[in-house]
């Protein structure tokens, strides 16, 4: 096991100023010569030594300024080749041979239904040829693809094609990229696809050539995803300025990729699940997804791959500022209340867990064993929130002169998250040094807050923690801006200083701190409005008080944590035994009537207001953890509250229902709450569930409404289930990613017994251990947000089964998917000891991918 340490960086010794690559695709083999052009690095140590990565290559030969190079003259073990004695300048040509139809782990070049293309980021290069796979060494690429010319009649890479020919039943292109790169930014596809052009004028009037590229069969689903790229090209040069540098854009989907999509230099290659999009196949929830993951990877052409990361402890530096950029642009597209209020959600409910969990880990980490571990919620979603912080902390137009600054001082470097803080220290003379600490310490801050009523005023008192995480025991106090109001009995917020501002934000940045306020009358605190810092708000609000908050609040954030302060509570009480399912739902009930009067201002955040949190999300607040008591709760309070509601359930859904289809926010914020609101009716046992349900299964507008209705079904078996089920996979068999919700709401069906149907799954003869997609919409579906199947012992079994069997083709998956396991050290000790000798003994086989995340959660 080798670890990688950020206080051991050095820079590259040589740099690579040029790659000239052939890529020559035959059956059964792939050729790659590569050729290098070196220079000793000025900002490097001087050394004539320099070390290449390379990863499973037959190395068929090596030369140096034209001199072919015997086996005495190079070390090639481990994955690494030494050269030694290396001139100032050289030029190094390798010739090796790679196998991309046996790569299962879908890291450098693969096959996914017969095309071939590439998956560099991190370290894939290296599964290329021999290379410095490291981001800072940044070269200018030509890449000649050859293959057959009927089977493979695209051939794509970086860039602009500039020569094109053929040779007998071969063809090739060859692809200059202007713009120098790091090789994770490689790409390469060779197949038949099918197009959609269109063009985009950029700010500066230059024509751009989109091209998006799917299976022929695909073609009408692709749309969508152009719409969302012209908004997203649109928005960057309104929003930031940054105008598209190339002539043409590509997207390539593939059916095989274990991400959502990558960034590539002028051809992003992604899992066909975040492209496509067909209000017949797709839900809203995903068109929601292709809007937002088509502009992260469109984002990335300025925050990544024109600037880009010195080291992959710097990961946050591309994907933190490119989540913050995407989330604005989502919200600016639509909801922008209803964005915050998801994004949020999916933080606290994800990335708070893993911050303290076993896997918890800075935002710039300080080791690593394997980097593709360190794509994580942390990475990306609280790196966010810290990149949010500086906006708010800056305001908009500060902030943009930082951005600006940013991308000019470093256009073409690989850089760090402390070069981005300075440029925001730079513009706005703010001393940032305490708040980088929010870079380096792990965890996430639990901030209590008590308050006062006294004669001079109202007194807030905060006091911040975090607690330890591994390897982290010592944490220091961090800067946490927090967004307030104080408001009356009528909801308003009162003025809270002398010139008579309702709205405050309240720097804490020391262990406890007091703020004092002019006001006598009894209020109640907003705090931390639109979710100013992500850390965990402890006050211990009256119930009166959060009903006040869920009803009046003009904060959309304030309003759903309040929301879901009284739904834990209920449910925390009904877990211990210390009150009844339908006196927590009859003492809900009016202010959930208030939600629902209301419901016609926002469907969407209606929705958000009146849905549980998840069950996991509650057994996130109980330990020992008894998932089954966690369970029982989380059920007791769903039917009670569907049997207290049942007359606006009912009357939610069918009077929502829609005459024809409408894909915006308005109408996707009537399905989902429609959704909802069957879910509550069934979950009440209502007679009329099942019928509602088979009516809207039979006759759906849009797959939201079909798989809405098959959800509902299934999960309250509510009688037409089975045969829904079969309909479904009848009507949908050709469809993949459909299919993919087919299994996926198969395995994520509540229940102990859940377990004997995902065992069944795995047997189906559509299920395929090698796509990534349909791994996780069984195994991700069980592990992730079934805890009452996963936590048995045929669960904690089935599931270390196949977590071997996905690890022996592809470990950056298992590793994916074995993180659901992180939880270990909060069951309850049956239960704990059970899991524990089931991973132990996938343990011994793993790859180091799994070992490392098991040995975490083994610790
Ligand atoms: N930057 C991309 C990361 C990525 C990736 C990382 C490891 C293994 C496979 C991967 N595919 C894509 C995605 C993004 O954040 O935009
Ligand atoms: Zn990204």
């Amino acid at each position: 096991v080798t670890t990688t340490r950020l206080k051991d960086y050095l820079p590259p010794a040589y740099l690579v100023d040029s790659v000239t690559l052939d890529v020559d695709i035959h059956d059964g083999v792939t050729t790659v010569t590569s050729e290098l052009a070196l220079r000793r690095n000025p900002a490097a140590a001087v050394s004539d030594a320099m070390m290449f990565n390379g990863e499973g290559l037959t190395l068929r030969s090596l030369a140096l300024d034209g001199k072919v190079l015997d086996e005495n003259s190079y070390r090639y073990e481990d994955g690494e080749l030494v050269l030694s004695g290396l001139p100032e300048k050289a030029t190094l040509v390798s010739v090796v041979d790679i196998d991309p139809e046996n790569n299962t782990a879908l890291e450098g070049l693969y096959v996914s239904n017969g095309m071939y293309c590439t998956q560099c980021e991190a370290q894939g290069f290296r599964h290329i040829t021999f290379f410095p796979d490291r981001p800072d060494v940044m070269s200018s690429f030509r890449t000649t693809v050859r293959a057959d010319k009927k089977r493979y009649p695209l051939l794509l890479s970086n860039g602009n094609p500039v020569a094109q020919g053929e040779e007998g039943e071969r063809h090739w292109v060859t692809w200059e990229d202007p713009f120098p790169k790091p090789c994770y930014l490689f790409a390469l596809v060779a197949g038949d696809l099918a197009c959609l052009e269109d063009v985009f004028v950029t700010c500066s009037g230059r024509e751009v050539a989109l091209r998006l590229y799917a299976e022929h069969r695909d073609l009408d689903k692709l749309d969508h995803a152009m719409a969302s790229l012209k908004n997203a090209m649109r928005w960057d040069e309104h929003t930031y300025g940054c105008e598209y540098d190339l002539d043409i854009y590509m997207i390539v989907a593939v059916s095989h990729f274990n991400m959502g999509a990558m960034e590539n230099k002028g051809l992003n290659i992604f899992n066909t699940a975040c492209v496509l999009a067909h209000p017949a196949t797709t839900t809203d929830a995903g068109f929601q997804r292709v809007e937002s993951v088509v502009a992260h990877e469109y984002f990335h052409n300025w925050s990544g791959n024109r600037v880009t990361c010195r080291d992959w402890f710097q990961l946050s530096l591309k994907e933190g500022f490119t989540v913050f950029r995407d989330q604005m642009f989502s919200a600016d597209m639509n909801s922008a209340a209803v964005k915050r209020v998801e994004d949020v959600d999916f933080l606290v409910n994800h990335q708070f867990p893993e911050d303290q969990g076993p896997m918890a880990h800075a935002v710039r980490p300080e080791e690593f064993e394997k980097i593709d571990n360190f794509y994580t919620l942390t990475i990306y979603e609280k790196g966010a929130e810290i990149v949010r912080m500086q906006y708010h902390l800056l305001g908009a137009e500060q902030f943009r002169k930082a951005t600006d600054l940013y991308f000019a001082r470093f256009d073409g470097q690989a850089v760090t998250c402390d070069d981005f803080v300075d440029c925001m220290q730079e513009v706005s003379g703010t001393d940032m040094g305490q708040f980088r600490r929010w870079y380096s310490q792990a965890g996430t801050p639990v901030l209590s807050v008590v308050d006062q009523v006294a004669p001079e005023g109202y007194r807030l008192t905060f006091r911040q923690h975090t607690p330890p995480t591994p390897g982290q025991a010592e944490k220091l106090p961090l800067v946490i801006p927090v967004r307030m109001a104080l408001l009356d009995a009528q909801g308003e917020p009162v003025p809270l200083d002398e010139e008579g501002r309702r709205e405050q934000v309240l720097i804490i940045d020391q262990q406890e701190q007091t703020f004092h306020f002019p006001v006598s009358e009894s209020v109640t605190p907003s705090l931390l409005r639109g979710f100013s810092a992500p850390v965990v708000l402890e006050f211990d609000y009256r119930k009166d008080q959060l009903a006040a908050l869920l009803s009046h609040d003009s904060d959309g954030y304030c309003r759903w944590s309040a929301a879901q302060r009284l739904y834990f509570a209920a449910m925390d009480r009904l877990v211990k035994g210390q009150s009844s399912p339908d006196l927590e739902a009859a003492a809900l009930q009016p202010a959930l009537e208030q939600v629902i009067d209301r419901a016609g201002e926002d469907f969407a955040q209606a929705a958000l207001l009146l849905m549980l949190p998840s069950e996991v999300a509650l057994g996130d607040r109980h330990s020992p953890l008894d998932p089954a008591a966690v369970h029982e709760a989380h059920q007791q309070l769903k039917q009670a509250i569907g049997r207290a509601l049942q007359a606006h359930w009912l009357s939610l859904s069918e009077n929502l229902l829609a005459t024809e289809l409408q894909m915006d926010g308005v109408a996707m914020g009537r399905r989902q709450l429609r959704n909802l609101a069957l879910d509550y009716l069934a979950a009440g046992g209502h007679p009329e569930a099942a019928r509602i349900a088979v009516e809207l299964f039979e006759l759906p507008l849009c797959m939201s409404e079909e798989l809405g209705a098959l959800r509902t079904l299934v999960h309250h078996g509510l009688s037409g289930a089975e045969q829904a089920l079969a309909q479904f996979a009848q009507r949908w068999k050709d469809e993949a990613l459909v299919m993919d919700q087919w299994f996926s709401v198969q395995a994520s069906a509540p229940g102990e017994s859940t377990i004997d149907v995902v065992a069944e799954l795995l047997e189906h003869p559509a299920f395929d251990w090698k796509v990534p997609n349909r791994v996780r919409s069984v195994l991700g579906a069980l592990a992730g947000s079934n805890p009452s199947a996963f936590n048995t012992p045929k669960g904690y079994q089935l599931f270390a089964q196949a977590l071997g069997r996905v690890d022996a083709l592809n470990p950056q998956i298992a590793a994916r998917i074995a993180n659901a396991a992180a939880r270990l050290h909060r069951l309850e000790p049956g239960r704990q000891q059970l899991l524990r000798q089931q991973l132990q003994a996938v343990l011994e086989t793993a790859s180091a991918n799994l070992r490392e995340v098991l040995t975490r959660i083994l610790s």
